[in-house]
């Protein structure tokens, strides 16, 4: 992309509900690192929650995290990708089970529509498990559609998920 910025603030989401969840997340979290910019990355605090969807399938722990990329939107999806693989992501059945689920919520302010890709994230605004650690690490975000993080969240929500200890 001819105008890609050099830096790119990106959310990510994170899920897993297979073989030590929060483990797959700590392995997710150190192998992002390598897509940010300077190296850091901030994340929230782990969630347990009850999995949305007809599957019948475990809980999952969910989080978000966020970082300064020069990839762009394809180039990160990809890496995002290669990381779920090398996790042992295997398409089975949609919305079931899986290692590890990392889903692009926000790059930039931009909104994105490709084949492959749709940011903002298309379930976001209906999702707790991806709005309350969301609003943990940035409670003065604004979304592009311009509603604000906080006004998103609410108490029902909170009580969805479990913060599970550090
Ligand atoms: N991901 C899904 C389907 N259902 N439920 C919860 N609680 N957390 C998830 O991350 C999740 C889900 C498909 O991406
Ligand atoms: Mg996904
Ligand atoms: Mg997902």
């Amino acid at each position: 992309m001819s105008n890609q910025q050099a830096h790119n603030l990106v959310y990510i989401a994170l899920g897993a509900n297979l073989d030590s969840p929060s483990a797959q997340l700590n392995n997710a979290v150190a192998a992002m690192k390598a897509l940010s910019l300077d190296g850091q990355i901030q994340v929230s605090s782990y969630y347990r929650s009850v999995p949305m969807g007809d599957v019948e399938q475990p809980d999952y722990v969910n989080a978000v995290a966020c970082f300064i990329t020069q990839l762009a939107p394809i180039e990160l999806l990809d890496a995002l990708q290669q990381i779920e693989l090398n996790q042992g992501r295997e398409r089975l059945v949609r919305w079931g089970p899986r290692t590890l689920d990392l889903d692009i919520l926000l790059y930039n302010q931009q909104t994105i529509e490709l084949p492959r890709l749709t940011v903002p994230h298309y379930g976001m605004k209906q999702r707790s498990f991806v709005l309350v650690p969301l609003e943990e690490i940035s409670p003065e975000l604004t979304l592009p559609c311009g509603s604000s993080i906080n006004k998103l969240v609410n108490q029902t929500m909170r009580d969805e998920l479990q913060k599970l200890p550090a």
